[in-house]
């Protein structure tokens, strides 16, 4: 995918240092859109290796609308365990125990066990707003899918995360914040833009394409359509200092040619899709590369 290797560039190259929240300091340009033709594959990163169910787990987890990490953590899924760790390191429950340890226990101890409930809970953050905005049950997918079917031209196909009302409770504010989708004049193809309003170049952006493309292979499948284009559009674009090398190593690399994302085609609705209707076909990928995340 050039069109994000060109990003990556382009930060490096245009970007302003700054210093950030996490204290690690990064390189950051305001203002940075690409789009992802997704007839042409499945945008998952060819110029490193990925692997799609991480990603697709954490997506069918929003679509559940759970908040806590206790389903990804049985799932073998990390990406989201450091946020209620930094939260447990500070309770007076905290008796030195390491992040494997506290991952351990989450998983050991059932999802309704009092230490799970507490302290697997990230607040009330991507699926809790999707499915039930601001606790007032407005079931924003259900929503969307009812006005993609019923009235396909409208320009009100939203969906929010930022919730200002509860944004001082979540672990982290989200960061892909604001979705808009569209569907093409002759009623065969579904667009999907998302506005994201921080964006960790290296070890995010690469997580956020491929959710936003599958779920709106998703949604297009369920509601009739084809899938046509997700565009990306950032706010704070950034790469992070300690990640400056990899990137250069990446952006070294010349693209592969994109897989095909196959879903069950018979699943009909987005709420009956389990990670064994979702694959890939074809994945090619220069080989992995690691980077630590800033919490
Ligand atoms: N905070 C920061 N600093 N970066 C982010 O990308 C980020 N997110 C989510 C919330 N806060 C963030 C969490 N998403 C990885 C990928 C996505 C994440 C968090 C971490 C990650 O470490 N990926 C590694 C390993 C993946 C694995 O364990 O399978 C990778 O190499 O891709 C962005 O929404």
């Amino acid at each position: 995918m050039k069109q994000y290797l060109d990003m990556c560039r382009y930060i490096l190259e245009h970007g302003e240092d700054r210093d950030d929240r996490t204290g690690t300091g990064t390189r950051s340009v305001f203002g940075y859109q690409t789009r992802y033709d997704l007839r042409e594959g499945f945008p998952l990163m060819t110029t490193k290796k990925m692997f799609l169910r991480p990603i697709a787990e954490e997506l069918l987890w929003f679509i559940k609308g759970d908040t806590n990490i206790k389903y990804l953590v049985d799932r073998n899924v990390k990406i989201w365990n450091e946020w209620p760790y930094e939260n447990f390191k500070k309770s007076k429950d905290f008796h030195g125990e390491s992040l494997e340890e506290f991952v351990a226990k989450i998983k050991e101890l059932p999802a309704d066990d009092p230490f799970v409930v507490k302290y697997g809970e990230l607040g009330p953050v991507y699926g809790r707003q999707w499915r039930n905005f601001n606790e007032q049950g407005i079931d924003q997918l259900q929503n969307l899918i009812d006005s993609l079917k019923n009235n396909p031209f409208s320009r009100r196909h939203i969906v929010s995360a930022w919730n200002p009302v509860e944004v001082d409770q979540m672990a982290l504010p989200p960061c892909h914040a604001f979705l808009q989708f569209y569907v093409s004049a002759d009623r065969k193809f579904l667009s999907c833009q998302l506005y994201q309003r921080s964006a960790d170049t290296f070890l995010g952006v690469p997580f956020n394409i491929a959710s936003y493309a599958l779920m709106t292979a998703m949604l297009a499948q369920v509601c009739g359509y084809e899938a046509k284009e997700f565009i990306h559009t950032i706010g704070d674009a950034h790469i992070y200092k300690d990640h400056f090398d990899v990137v250069k190593e990446q952006i070294s690399r010349a693209p592969l040619p994109l897989c095909q994302l196959k879903l069950n085609p018979e699943v009909k609705s987005l709420f009956d899709f389990t990670i064994d209707d979702i694959h890939i076909e074809n994945y090619q990928s220069h080989g992995r590369l690691y980077g630590k995340v800033s919490v």
